[in-house]
């Protein structure tokens, strides 16, 4: 079975009063998707050791071997857009009260959780994605990691929440200012919803 684009839970048009644009969408998901998705399909098709796996198994496999990098890639940035998606609701921005109480918990308030995200997503140099995880030891981190890479390959933990911070994530709708990009998807797109039931 060939890798598909996952079904978006919303129109290519529904976050574009919370400040990501039907074009940013139609870029995004329709064009820079499912171009992982078709080279992925590409690289199953020609190894038969990479054949019958999951997309998660397949990163687990080829994560750190020089040989597979394009596979890794293509495949990282599959699960990786996929759980983005996840990641942004219309209806986002409102943090339900069970993952309040656990950000509180280990970060001392939201204010400073929403801040440790935007400085992870800020300060990674060039392409890469802003991560909310579960980390082995229960606990509530912040990650950022570069290009295709992702908690899932590196171990850092169970991803909760992700924010895409290359610059095709950001540029239709705020060019070149990523901290604008990153405060308004924390304030109003983020989907604290998906990121709570996946707390358990
Ligand atoms: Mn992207």
């Amino acid at each position: 079975m060939a890798f598909v684009l996952p079904t978006l839970a919303y129109s290519h048009s529904a976050l574009a009063e919370r400040g990501m644009c039907q074009e940013t969408l139609d870029l995004h998901y329709g064009k820079h998707h499912q171009t992982y998705v078709t080279a992925l399909n590409g690289f199953v098709e020609k190894d038969a050791t990479l054949q019958g796996k999951s997309v998660e198994e397949i990163i687990q496999a080829v994560a750190g071997n020089p040989d597979k990098a394009s596979v890794f890639n293509n495949a990282g940035q599959h699960w990786n857009h996929s759980l983005f998606w996840l990641s942004c609701s219309p209806t986002g921005g409102a943090i339900p009260g069970k993952l309040e109480k656990k950000i509180i918990e280990d970060f001392g308030a939201v204010a400073d959780f929403k801040a440790a995200f935007k400085t992870a997503a800020t300060t990674q140099f060039g392409s890469g994605w802003a991560w909310l995880v579960l980390s082995p030891k229960g606990k509530l981190k912040i990650v950022k990691t570069a290009n295709a890479d992702s908690p899932l390959a590196n171990g850092a933990g169970k991803a909760l929440l992700t924010c895409d911070v290359w610059e095709h994530a950001y540029y239709v709708d705020f060019r070149n200012r990523r901290p604008d990009f990153v405060s308004n998807w924390l304030d109003n797109i983020a989907n604290y919803e998906f990121a709570a039931a996946q707390l358990g």
